[in-house]
């Protein structure tokens, strides 16, 4: 590669709700680079008490050739506490530019939300969209400005063999995140990740994702794990094959996933937990049928019924995550949600009140044309929609105020709060979640 060697990947996500997370993205970068023979270390400022000190001081000792940004989150989508990044971005922009000369990349799911506007805000030399693997390759060859992602076939993606040495501070992190396939071919109203991933599903062998928790566990020490497609179950059969290859290989470790509340084969549940899964976060949105049909979801109020229930009785935890406020939300659809998780008696419920609207979707649209935007609002500002005025959310809200299982982000300002790290510091493993109290199940057989 024509003398470029040192690239200092900077993971900018400083978010600790509800819990420090491990950069996926930037370790798949990371991989992608050091196959590719560069130098390449990675700093996660999320990890530092003084990251604005510890950017500089990496800066100084590594003199990298070229720094690689990773942004997660733009905001915590949640209301009516909502909590903005981009001003923290913009003082880390700040701090590389007085430290180096070097040129600065930008990717990130934040970022390839907001391509043009963050690549404008924060000064950038260039960015990607979507998958990074490729593009910064290109972008340390010379390339320079708003880069077209190219896919890669993921089974030539991976973390560094030496993940240890790239991510010196591994063994910090509760849990890491994997990943076992990209892309998502439905077409919920509100979402980001068809745009983010590709519409067309691409997975990975079940061997290369198996050995990745395998090199993790045996280089980082970890034993947790969290699947981060947006779908575990996106193809039963990609995870069933995933499920037999970790117990083929009987590592010690355990994982969580999210999964759409529909299979088809009910008794993969009981091969998820054989395999080690502890815990199952279902993307469920609403427990009322027409909001469901509102929402675009592809299943429906029985398939709650049965992937609870057959979840429960495979022995993994489950919590249901829910969005109140979509097209045609009423106190009466807002009611029939909360009655069905009573049913349902999930270990956790995390709802939202109030939709992030994103650009690009079909909830942008309908927030337009309902007059809750303005047609040239470029929502980098987060605005949220709320079908059913606000006397639904708060009534929701006082609904979960009542129920000690559930969770709303958007509640408080979970950066300040003690809970989570108490919580966290009660060693436990999986997701915080799995440390509430449930009710008792009331799902008719
Ligand atoms: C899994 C997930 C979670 C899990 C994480 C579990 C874990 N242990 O990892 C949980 C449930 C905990 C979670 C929580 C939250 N999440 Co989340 N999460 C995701 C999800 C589905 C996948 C992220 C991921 O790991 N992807 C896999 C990696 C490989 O992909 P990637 O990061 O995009 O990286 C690729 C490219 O972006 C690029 N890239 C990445 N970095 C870099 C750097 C450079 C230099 C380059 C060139 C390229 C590059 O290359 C990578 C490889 O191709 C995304 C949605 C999505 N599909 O992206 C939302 C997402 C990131 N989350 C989001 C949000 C808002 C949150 C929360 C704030 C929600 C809340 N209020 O609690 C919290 C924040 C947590 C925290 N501390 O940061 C938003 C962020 C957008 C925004 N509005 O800011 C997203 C995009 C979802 C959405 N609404 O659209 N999340
Ligand atoms: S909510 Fe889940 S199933 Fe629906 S489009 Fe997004 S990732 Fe796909």
């Amino acid at each position: 590669m024509p003398g470029m060697r040192g690239v200092l990947l900077v993971s900018a996500n400083r978010e600790h709700f509800p819990e420090p997370i491990f950069p996926v993205g930037t370790a798949y970068v990371a991989g992608e680079l050091s196959r590719r023979g560069f130098e390449v270390s990675v700093l996660d400022v999320g990890l530092s008490l003084r990251p604005h000190h510890a950017l500089a001081r990496a800066i100084a000792e590594q003199q990298p050739e070229l720094i690689g940004l990773s942004l997660r989150n733009l905001d915590n989508s949640a209301f009516p506490c909502t909590r903005h990044y981009l001003e923290g971005y913009r003082e880390l922009v700040a701090t590389i530019r007085r430290a180096t000369r070097a040129p600065l990349f930008l990717g990130g799911p934040a970022f390839s939300i907001y391509p043009e506007l963050l690549l404008r805000a924060l000064e950038g030399d260039g960015g990607v969209v979507a998958d990074g693997e490729d593009a910064i390759v290109r972008f340390c060859c010379g390339e320079r400005g708003l880069l077209a992602a190219t896919r890669p076939t993921l089974d030539l993606v991976g973390f560094p063999a030496r993940i240890d040495a790239v991510f010196p501070e591994l063994h910090r992190y509760r849990t890491v995140g994997i990943q076992t396939a990209r892309g998502c071919p439905h077409r919920c109203v509100y979402c980001t990740y068809p745009a983010l991933e590709g519409e067309r599903l691409r997975l990975r062998s079940p061997e290369a994702v198996v050995d990745e928790l395998e090199l993790v566990h045996r280089r980082g020490g970890q034993r947790d794990f969290f699947f981060v497609d947006s779908s575990f179950n996106a193809s039963e059969e990609h995870m069933a094959a995933i499920c037999r290859a970790l117990i083929a290989r009987s590592l010690p470790v355990r994982f969580s996933c999210y999964l759409t509340p529909k299979l088809e084969d009910l008794s993969l549940f009981r091969l998820l937990a054989e395999a080690g899964c502890r815990a199952v976060d279902f993307g469920t949105d609403s427990g009322s049928a027409p909001m469901l049909r509102a929402l675009r979801k592809s299943f429906g109020i029985d398939d709650l019924r049965r992937t609870s229930r057959a979840c429960r009785e495979a022995g993994i935890d489950f919590c249901h995550s829910l969005l109140f406020g979509g097209p045609g939300e009423s106190l009466a659809t807002a009611q029939e949600t909360v009655r069905c998780m009573d049913e349902l008696a999930p270990k956790a419920v995390i709802a939202m009140t109030g939709i992030r609207i994103y650009p690009g979707t079909a909830l942008a649209r309908s927030a337009v044309t309902a007059g809750l935007v303005a047609p040239e609002d470029e929502l980098l500002e987060p605005r949220f929609f709320f079908d059913g005025e606000h006397e639904v959310l708060r009534a929701v809200s006082a609904l979960a105020a009542s129920r000690r299982n559930w969770v709303l982000p958007g509640a408080r300002d979970w950066s300040s709060a003690i809970g989570p790290r108490l919580l966290r510091l009660v060693h436990r493993s999986g997701p915080l979640w799995t440390a509430l109290r449930p009710p008792r199940a009331t799902i008719p057989s």
